[in-house]
């Protein structure tokens, strides 16, 4: 398949003022009828006219009223194109196409008997054929007909202006987009779905309705999502001035749909998993992702929708920065400083465990992507998160006022328009006055930077010196990389562990604030700090100000210190994180030396006699105990990287030796802690009406931790307490914590526990999806159990949420199962790859990518991971998005 080049964009030959489109909707038989009013666009280079059409039968084309034939255009691959084309063009086009045969769940389908569309990035053009680019904007009518007892709800987007009545048992709804929109954002629902409404004032008075559709059965699960909609309305206002433009936002939930959601105007589709919860259903964190997506898609009304991408490359000029702002937004609803920091460290978790590996892999790419194959294959970490990074250093650099000022003019300068990641940049450096050429390498440059510092303190002069030097690592395509302007967030503590106050050499005094942005801009800057009483302990990049991996080599007893002490909350954590991970290092180097020596009898002997040190424990202790600090801080100090976060700082990964090293860490620190740990679980425990709000779920969240740690030591008295905990719970939250606890040790009444809860939430799909990652998950699980699981009559490879449980869950949330050393989780990998390939080639791909970074293996694994990957290869009719991450990951 072809490589398609940001370097080649052109600009459209046509452009379109207006769009009416008739759907008569059967599930096996759909027929659309457009009429694209056009015209040719002064900027393009010829007089032909390009539309896009795929799986589609076409029935007729007009032009101006006459009838095409099959020599006045070209149709191939997908493309149509109509040569000598008059300037202004109205063009007419029947087709139909087949929904209930379209399992690719992209363009229009059927799920449950109901009709849904996704038509970003291009699934527009499985619709009708159409210039289906997202800088082509246009206005839309569209009618709806269908039978009206299957499908008695219509929905497009904007406004509804007319339905009723026709023969033969059917009916009709048009609706009216009043904005211009790219085809990408286009959406229709129809079905047997039912709503809950509410009136929303603006602060400028005007009254909207909010609409959250379900299926029946589920208007029990709504409230969430709409309480979430009603904030991030409020909070777009307040905090960024943004209006919601429509008098009318629905929102719909779907249970096929192979992402989160979809932000079409004024009709946001949504996967059932981020909209349906009750405290019966639902843990802490799918209210907190569910009141996250809601926020991210209703964001994207204005940064996205109004102003949208110029092309596919530009992708996280949208995606970035709405990633950024129900950031932001999540964090506010916490509102207190310590509840934003524990967003922050959630957030930076995610782009560490996920994002940092992709940069590092053979899929790497700038967060503006120079070329693609396949563009679905572009909705990354990397365009999401690290483009969020990318967003947030401008906040950092030009501060609170300074980033809303640049956001003001980007709107100003571009509402209505499909732009560019450099517009946005040109609007935050003219906005802020600020030069920010060298920033755009953020956009341009793979990899994670390093940073390295050092400090050197001169008693005598009372001066700090912190040199900071970075580097970026070579990624596919990029071997040099030039310096990035990196703004580094930093704070000195004294001995007492106080903030000390900041001057820097040349500057008549010290500032108010005792965090100092540096502007790391080349490959090595020295910052001299002046009036410097004593020798401090440096506390670098707070907050995580840029998206680095920064390199300092702390004594145990300053991390120790920092983690006590540091006023900044993330780099409090932080501290504790490069603790364990140093730990955990050791201990994995010391299970290879002991598998390599032949005679392990137990590694738990070979690993009790090499970790004496109690370091990591009396630090976690002095946390547990600290009541100051929130719940929910003092479980993410608790929680020790993830395998998977391990495996990022070896050179060469051991998946094993990692799983056997932490697992061993756990039971050292459940024995260290047990009394603390239960004292925790104790305080937190007290089951009263349940509330997600962050007071609560942190209280929940440090319990469970406790819980499970506790676990580790099999003793009876805690195995009761998981027991008591998963018969009494009032929340999934603490049902499945328990049930998690349960199914890792060595209770009795495990199997009963996973039945029953099984038969309770039978009728709950997405109940059911954590049933089967609990499973894939479990420690002794391999890939028997999830074999087995697979042949369980509710397990689907059709449905992405049910393939997502199971599946993707075994091979990206079980590394050492997995990774079997015979290669058997490797193989089923490949079968589950070529299967998914044939029926959703965007959910098989995704799944591909578990063996892109084969590489990093040891040669043992990277030998049985290459012959899987050719396999796969190997295989026939190889989908566009499969055959990418293949080949990309052999290349
Ligand atoms: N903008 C949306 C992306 C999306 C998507 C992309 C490809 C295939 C299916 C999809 N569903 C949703 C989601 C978002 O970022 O808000
Ligand atoms: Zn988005």
């Amino acid at each position: 398949p072809p490589t398609i080049y940001r370097k080649d964009y052109a600009d459209p030959t046509y452009l379109v003022d207006t769009v009416e489109m008739g759907f008569d909707l059967e599930p096996s038989l759909t027929r659309v009828a457009t009429r694209i009013f056009m015209q040719r666009n002064p900027a393009g280079s010829n007089n032909e006219i390009v539309l896009f059409g795929e799986e589609l039968e076409l029935v007729q084309l007009r032009l101006n009223g006459k009838v095409l034939r099959a020599a006045d255009y070209k149709l191939a691959g997908g493309v149509l194109r109509i040569p000598g084309a008059p300037a202004k063009v109205v063009l007419e086009i029947e087709t139909t196409t087949r929904p209930d045969r379209n399992t690719s769940l992209m363009g229009l389908y059927v799920s449950n008997g109901n009709f849904f569309t996704q038509c970003e990035a291009e699934g527009f053009r499985k619709i009708t054929f159409f210039p289906d680019r997202p800088d082509v904007m246009a206005k839309y009518t569209v009618m709806l007909r269908a039978d009206k007892k299957a499908f008695p709800v219509l929905l497009s987007n904007g406004n509804l202006i007319e339905e009723g009545d026709l023969p033969d048992g059917r009916h009709y709804a048009k609706w009216e987009d009043p904005f211009k929109k790219p085809s990408y954002l286009f959406a229709l629902v129809a079905g047997n779905l039912v709503c809950q409404e509410e009136k929303y004032r603006l602060k400028s008075g005007r009254e909207v309705l909010l609409q959250v559709w379900v299926e029946d059965g589920n208007l029990d699960k709504t409230q969430h999502a709409m309480d979430s909609l009603i904030n991030s309305i409020r909070w777009d206002e307040e905090r960024f001035g943004l209006e919601l433009d429509l008098d009318r936002f629905m929102i719909v939930a779907v249970g096929d749909f192979n992402m989160g959601a979809m932000e079409n105007k004024g009709l946001n589709i949504f996967n059932t998993k981020f909209v349906l919860a009750n405290p019966r259903i639902a843990t802490d964190i799918d209210f907190a992702n569910i009141e996250a997506v809601v926020g991210h898609e209703y964001f994207h009304n204005w940064t996205g929708n109004r102003v949208t991408c110029r092309d596919w490359f530009q992708l996280s000029l949208k995606e970035g920065l709405t990633v950024f702002r129900d950031q932001e937004f999540s964090a506010d609803m916490i509102g207190t400083d310590s509840g934003r920091a524990v967003k922050r460290i959630d957030d930076v978790r995610v782009l560490r465990q996920a994002q940092f590996p992709e940069d590092a892999g053979p899929m790497a790419h700038p967060v503006r992507p120079d070329s693609f194959v396949e563009i679905n294959n572009f909705y990354t970490v990397t365009v999401y998160e690290k483009g969020a990074e990318v967003v947030r250093m401008y906040q950092t650099l030009l501060g609170r006022d300074g980033f809303r000022k640049g956001m003001d003019l980007y709107f100003e300068r571009h509402d209505g328009q499909a732009v560019t990641c450099d517009d946005f940049r040109a609007a935050m450096a003219d906005a802020g006055k600020r030069d920010l050429k060298q920033f755009e390498r953020w956009y341009s440059q793979s990899g994670t930077p390093r940073v390295a510092a050092g400090v050197h303190y001169d008693a005598k002069s009372r001066t700090l010196e912190l040199t900071l030097e970075q580097s970026c690592p070579a990624t596919p395509g990029q071997k040099k990389k030039q310096p990035f302007h990196i703004p580094v967030a930093v704070g000195l503590l004294d001995s007492k562990g106080r903030d000390m106050p900041l001057r820097l050499d040349g500057e008549k005094s010290a500032a108010g604030d005792t965090t100092r942005v540096l502007e790391l801009t080349k490959a090595r800057q020295t910052f001299r700090f002046t009036d410097v009483a004593e020798k401090p302990v440096p506390s670098i990049l707070r907050g995580f100000s840029a998206p680095v991996v920064l390199q300092y080599e702390y004594s145990d007893a300053e991390l120790a210190f920092l983690m006590a002490h540091d006023s900044d909350a993330f780099n409090r954590w932080e501290a504790g994180q490069r603790l364990a991970t140093r730990r955990l290092l050791k201990l994995t180097t010391a299970v290879q030396a002991a598998r390599q020596s032949g005679h392990v009898v137990s590694f738990e002997t070979v690993l009790g006699n090499q970790d004496q040190d109690s370091a990591l424990s009396d630090a976690l202790r002095i946390t547990l105990r600290d009541e100051t600090l929130d719940a929910a801080f003092r479980e993410l100090v608790l929680t020790l990287p993830s395998e998977t976060m391990i495996a990022e700082q070896m050179e060469v990964i051991d998946p094993h030796a990692i799983h056997i090293a932490r697992q061993f860490m756990r039971r050292t620190l459940a024995r260290d802690l047990r009394d603390d740990l239960l004292a925790a679980y104790k305080a937190c425990g007290t089951p009263g009406e349940y509330s997600p709000d962050a007071d609560a779920s942190g209280k929940r969240a440090l319990k469970n931790v406790a819980l499970s740690y506790l676990v580790e030591l099999d003793e009876e008295e805690v195995l009761t307490l998981a027991q008591k905990q998963n018969d009494e719970a009032n929340n999934m939250t603490d049902r499945l914590a328990a049930l998690g606890a349960l199914t890792n040790s060595s209770a009795a009444g495990k199997a009963a526990a996973l039945e029953g809860f099984y038969s309770e939430f039978e009728k709950e799909a997405l109940v059911i999806d954590k049933w089967f990652t609990l499973q894939a998950t479990a420690r002794n699980a391999d890939v028997n159990t999830v074999r087995t699981l697979a042949t369980h009559p509710a397990f689907s490879l059709k449905n992405p949420n049910r393939a997502r449980s199971l599946i993707f869950s075994f091979c990206n949330g079980n590394p050492s199962a997995f990774h079997a050393l015979d290669g058997n989780g490797y193989a089923f990998w490949a079968e589950q790859v070529i299967a998914l390939n044939g029926s959703n080639p965007q959910v098989a791909a995704r799944l591909a990518r578990s063996l892109d970074r084969w590489r990093k293996y040891t040669p043992a694994l990277q030998e049985k991971m290459r012959h899987a990957l050719q396999q796969v290869a190997a295989s026939s009719n190889l989908s566009r998005d499969v055959a990418e991450v293949i080949t990309k990951s052999l290349s």
